[in-house]
């Protein structure tokens, strides 16, 4: 009964207020399990103006100080680069060579941070604090001390810089995976305890361990037996959080061709899936997964692995399929599909604001590493650079081509969305130092890619505030999930037709997007603010849970007819 009124009340509310405008609703159909949300989700515009029409637009726009082997979106103008100690140019405060910066978005310039460790082959996760927390690394050189054992903080601010726990975890791990869970403490999965080509049991590391938001230390790793079955090629899991309205931390985990479905909270396997078809998918025969959108009501999480290889050999062709798999059906399979037609070993996968999958980087034959050698003798293991994105539409299931970029960006590159819309793209060095005499040199040259979203000539809604705030990016706006937030947007277009999704960036490293989230979210109502008024009040509601979207640093992207806004706004979930 209170359902029903709550309907009707906002269809006359929307039937009174912005009839003439001409947005399209769409009533979500409750059938069975599941988060269920109530309200009104707008459909999608009538007209395609983006992927596929028109290539997109590549600018060479600045220079990452250090090899951009890592990074994290840290504030809506800011990035976060972690390189490895290597022979960096520029340096950090106390002479060592620089391995991390922080790159502005807007000024193209960079602010060299300063770490005590080796950072070599790490990875990252927020705390649902705001705090970056970075782990693992490599030996010491170069000044730096050893940094298998290393954890790092970073918290965005002025002026902020690395804070250190030299031997913090529980044992070395290199090339570890890691995941934001929904209490907003912090996974950290596998890795070897040293450096390598291909894992090997003598060095596997098949443990796990917890690092709690509220502070201290992990009491204790957990053993993890999966990653000695999983041999040799285990390292840097596929990790996604399942959603679900039951409090659990669920985690769908994938290495090589096996997938389990685990429970964090009892460390039991709840769930093993079918072998993925295909070649290997992990380091060095590296793929990429990426967890599709979740759309209310049911937030349906489907994921998407693509790419990798079938042999670690130079001339192999990279693979060219992927599987689409939603794991919490009761006998779910895999769905192939041919990646486009386009073959890749080490893709990054970046979710668009139109819920698009942007593939790029990577190369279409070979693997990830190096050699060691001379010189004298190419260094790099991979070839044929895959220079054009392939995007993906998860609702049609088709496959299209951008524009193509003219830098490859091979072993240790990366791409992550930024909250003006762009695609930020850089990285590539598949040699143990810097070198630029190679084929496929050191590489420290920014692009920002502008996709065809950016381009249609429409006019971009601008986001004028958030709640309370109208002073928006000036520090991130804390929201509880679930809530209803006003959101005042202006709307420079005829006939206004609005889209609202919440994006968590995570952190980028090695084809891995860990932690990379797309929500989109109900707009409850929409108002225009003063009649023939070019600003609207949309109210929308928050993703309802932590499962769904991670807690701590995300952005809220308005889309008018699937252009966006010129700034996403960032948020603090909590
Ligand atoms: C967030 O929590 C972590 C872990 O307890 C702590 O190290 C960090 O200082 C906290 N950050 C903030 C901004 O309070
Ligand atoms: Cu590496």
């Amino acid at each position: 009964m209170k359902v029903i009124k709550f309907i009707l009340l906002l269809c006359t509310l929307l039937a009174k207020d912005i009839s003439s405008s001409g947005l399209v609703t769409a009533l979500p159909h409750p059938t069975s399990a599941s988060p269920v949300s109530l309200g009104l989700l707008y459909g999608r515009a009538d007209t395609d103006v983006t992927e596929g029409k028109i290539g997109g637009e590549w600018k060479i726009v600045g220079n990452s100080g250090v090899e951009a082997m890592h990074i994290a979106v840290v504030s809506h103008n800011e990035i976060v680069i972690i390189d490895k100690v290597e022979a960096n140019p520029i340096k950090q405060a106390n002479g060592n060579p620089a391995i991390s910066t922080l790159y502005n978005i807007e000024t193209n310039e960079y602010r060299i941070l300063n770490l005590d460790s080796d950072t070599f082959c790490t990875a990252g996760s927020w705390f649902s604090n705001g705090t970056l927390l970075h782990a693992g690394g490599a030996e010491n050189q170069f000044g730096y001390n050893e940094g298998y054992q290393s954890i790092r903080f970073f918290t965005p601010g002025d002026g902020a810089d690395w804070s250190e726990i030299p031997g913090g975890m529980t044992s070395r791990r290199w090339y570890p995976a890691m995941a934001t869970l929904p209490s907003g403490d912090v996974l950290v999965f596998g890795g070897a305890y040293k450096g390598t080509g291909k894992n090997n049991a003598g060095i596997n590391n098949p443990t796990y361990e917890i690092w709690p938001a509220a502070g201290g230390v992990p009491e204790k790793a957990f053993d993890m037996p999966f990653l000695t079955e999983t041999l040799p090629y285990n390292l840097y899991a596929f990790l996604h959080v399942m959603p679900n309205n039951e409090g659990k931390q669920i985690a769908f985990v994938f290495v090589n061709k096996q997938g389990i479905l685990y429970d964090f909270d009892t460390a039991t396997i709840l769930k093993r899936f079918p072998e993925m078809p295909g070649g290997h998918r992990s380091y060095p025969l590296t793929g990429n997964s990426v967890l599709l959108p979740l759309n209310p009501p049911y937030y349906k999480p489907i994921v998407m692995i693509c790419g990798g290889n079938t042999e670690m050999e130079i001339e192999t062709l990279s693979e060219a399929s992927c599987g689409r798999i939603d794991p919490t059906e009761d006998n779910p399979q895999w769905e192939m599909d041919d990646f486009g037609g386009v073959g890749r070993v080490m893709p990054d996968s970046v979710i668009m604001p139109t819920g698009k999958i942007l593939y790029l980087n990577g190369a279409g034959a070979g693997f990830a590493g190096y050699h060691r050698g001379p010189n004298t003798n190419p260094l790099y293991v991979a070839i044929k650079p895959v220079l054009a994105p392939s995007v993906y539409d998860p609702e049609t299931k088709e496959w299209s081509r951008f524009a193509p970029s003219t830098i490859p960006r091979m072993y240790h590159s990366v791409a992550t969305l930024v909250s003006d819309g762009r695609i930020f793209v850089a990285g590539s060095n598949p040699q143990g130092d810097v070198y630029t005499e190679s084929e496929f040199p050191t590489e420290y040259r920014v692009e920002m890619f502008s996709p065809p979203y950016l381009l249609t000539g429409l006019v971009r809604p601008k986001i004028t505030s958030v709640g309370e705030y109208t002073e928006l990016n000036t520090q991130r706006i804390p929201v509880s999930y679930g809530l209803n937030v006003e959101v005042t947007v202006i709307s420079g277009q005829d006939v206004p037709n609005f889209k609202a999704v919440v994006i968590h960036h995570g952190f980028v490293t090695h084809s891995n997007h860990f932690s990379q989230r797309f929500v989109s979210c109900n707009i409850m109502s929409a108002k225009y603010l003063k009649k023939r008024d070019t600003s609207i009040i949309l109210t929308v509601e928050m993703p309802p849970y932590s499962s769904i979207l991670p807690p701590g640093p995300s952005y809220l992207y308005i889309l008018d007819n699937e252009v966006p806004a010129d700034a996403a706004v960032e948020l603090l979930l909590n």
